[in-house]
């Protein structure tokens, strides 16, 4: 805690030189050499695992085929995939090329993922065949209707025919398919086995990176610079729609830095740990604080692409996984759920939870099921790159802490609470807006300046919009939330998203859509809905039109993702505004507390 322009807040651990001006893909595979046998990637439903080097000669491949495919330095692709390791060759292919991933979640309906994929200008998509259709049904609503002659763009493996639905998909953006390719897609062995042109001498190519800052490697051959885009995922943020996060090489490496690097690292990931990735990645808190920060420590990473309780559990004792991220929801399934009882968790040393508040009572439940595991959150918001703040008691000389605090913040970074109102930063044990600094938080929001101002301030600060205070032995506690985002088990629900929908309906004329606390979600939304004159519309006309589900063509005639969903519509004659014509949320969140 400083003074000086205000009181600021920073790690207890010292600040540690972090080589940020390498491509990330460079800094996860620093320590190849001594890495290269161990396991990197375990698939969960197979066991099938990767080694170290196993795992970065499929990149070099995808990162070759992408290439071939005419992506370069710059371009954007889209991944669409549970957990999988083609999720990870293609973020780390992406990334040795110099191109930008942006990462959407799979159960999105076509309208949800088309709005990502125009927003990003994406070029190729990967994702699995069940999937495919959602993409030809977007293209025929969207894209040019008639037919390209074959062979078109330069595209050396692209295959056509005509006809299908995913048959004009080619035409604008390849898309290729883990598993068998329906038509006109390609398989994804273009890339992993695409002929790598340059010698296996991956040490090399890593001391290369190192010693040449931002020049061009002799074999990968391609311009680099560290503020380069790399991961381009999609939030609300402190308000509106969901817009492009701009992630660089230089904020992705200083965030997982900040968490598994230095001689104390806060989040001690070791070379023999098995870290549970069953958090989607597509999220940046398992793509970070998961696989980028194992990848970096040389742990290995167990992949689990759905969550069911009995495999799970059944998983951690097969594999002994030592390291959990969670979130709240898994955390009450973990505490709560009896079948935990008859399997063995002791391998377990850490368990981090993340992405939403995690109550203490909770946390507290949990410790008596793992009682050999340290437990303890991270706090991090995607714009953040993505962590402000991780538990000290996963540090490798751990310090003490308390249930219920999100951590401390995170080295070589600086943060500070301000009032809300007069922006003036406050003390220990006050109560305001969370704000960071540092090289890991976003360059800004993907084409939209004026909403990058709203966030970041001239002089470098994110503001989060969430309520907390830093108490006097420096952890960091959010008590509320001032921005608009809904947290369904961690995952975003813009409000402006619904609310938009709400009011394409003939007979709604205004409508806000709010948080309501949640025993198993932690938040649900909720819709407070004004009738236009003379119009009657019921509570579940109102939550059939959001979810709009029918049985054949399930994702196709849904709205929004499931956890989108009214949970529940409350009829009101006014929506609440400020003079400016603002939603006054609060007053909303407030009624819902009362009743
Ligand atoms: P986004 N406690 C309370 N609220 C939290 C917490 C927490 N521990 N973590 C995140 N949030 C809320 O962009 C908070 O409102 O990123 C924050 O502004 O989907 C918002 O969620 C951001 O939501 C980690 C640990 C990443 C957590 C994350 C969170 C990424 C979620 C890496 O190691």
């Amino acid at each position: 805690c400083s003074s000086g322009d205000g009181i600021i807040f920073r790690s207890k651990l010292p600040a540690i030189p972090i080589p940020n001006h390498l491509p990330l893909h460079a800094y996860c595979f620093q320590s190849l050499p001594d890495s290269a046998d161990r396991p990197c990637l375990i698939v969960g439903s197979s066991g099938k695992s990767y080694t170290y080097a196993e795992t970065h000669l499929i990149c070099r491949k995808t990162a070759a085929g992408l290439s071939n495919l005419g992506i370069s330095r710059g371009d954007v692709i889209m991944i669409l995939l549970p957990n999988c390791p083609e999720f990870v060759f293609t973020f780390i292919g992406a990334s040795m090329i110099g191109a930008v991933t942006t990462t959407a979640n799979p159960f999105y309906t076509p309208s949800e993922i088309l709005k990502q994929f125009k927003a990003s200008a994406a070029k190729l998509i990967v994702t699995q065949s069940s999937f495919v259709d959602k993409l030809g049904h977007f293209s025929r609503l969207s894209l040019h209707e008639e037919e390209e002659e074959e062979g078109v763009g330069g595209h050396r493996h692209r295959h056509r025919q005509g006809g299908s639905a995913a048959a004009i998909l080619g035409k604008d953006f390849t898309v290729i398919t883990v598993d068998d390719p329906p038509e006109s897609c390609l398989h994804f062995s273009v890339l992993s086995e695409a002929n790598d042109q340059s010698p296996p001498d991956w040490e090399q190519e890593v001391v290369h990176y190192y010693s040449a800052s931002c020049s061009c490697s002799r074999k990968l051959e391609f311009e680099f610079d560290p503020d380069d885009p790399v991961a381009l995922p999609f939030s609300s943020g402190t308000t509106g729609l969901p817009k492009g996060v701009v992630l660089t090489h230089r904020s992705l490496i200083t965030s997982v830095a900040q968490q598994v690097d230095g001689e104390n690292p806060n989040l001690h990931l070791r070379g023999d740990d098995v870290v549970l990735c069953l958090l989607p990645l597509f999220h940046i808190y398992s793509l970070n604080s998961v696989l980028l920060c194992s990848l970096r420590a040389g742990a290995a990473v167990l992949l689990m692409h759905k969550f069911e309780i009995g495999a799970l559990l059944e998983l951690i004792q097969r594999h002994r996984v030592s390291v959990a991220a969670v979130v709240p929801p898994l955390v009450l399934a973990l505490a709560k759920n009896p079948v935990v009882e008859g399997f063995d968790l002791s391998s377990l040393r850490l368990v981090l939870s993340g992405a939403a508040p995690l109550a203490k009572d909770l946390e507290d439940a949990l410790r008596t099921r793992v009682p050999q595991a340290v437990l303890g959150q991270g706090y991090g918001m995607t714009e953040a790159g993505p962590v402000l703040s991780m538990c000290l008691g996963f540090a490798k000389q751990p310090f003490p802490t308390k249930s219920g605090s999100c951590g401390t913040v995170v080295r070589n970074a600086e943060l500070k609470v301000i009032d809300p109102v007069t922006g003036s930063s406050l003390g220990y044990n006050q109560s305001g807006e969370i704000c960071i600094r540092g090289q890991q938080i976003m360059k800004g929001y993907l084409n939209d300046p004026e909403a990058t101002a709203r966030t970041i301030d001239v002089e470098g600060w994110l503001h989060t919009g969430d309520i907390g205070y830093v108490d006097e032995d420096d952890e960091v506690f959010i008590v509320d939330r001032v921005k608009e985002i809904i947290k369904f088990k961690g995952f975003q629900v813009p409000p402006a998203e619904l609310e938009a929908l709400l009011l394409s309906h003939a007979s709604i004329a205004d409508a806000a859509v709010v948080p309501q606390k949640d025993e198993a979600a932690g938040e649900v939304p909720v819709a407070f809905v004004v009738c236009s004159k003379g119009m009657e519309v019921t509570e579940e006309a109102i939550k059939q039109f959001v979810a709009k589900q029918r049985a054949q063509w399930m994702h196709m005639h849904m709205q929004v993702v499931f956890y989108k969903r009214l949970y529940k519509v409350y009829f009101v004659h006014a929506i609440p505004k400020s003079p400016s014509g603002k939603i006054l949320r609060k007053d909303l969140r407030a009624k819902l507390a009362a009743a």
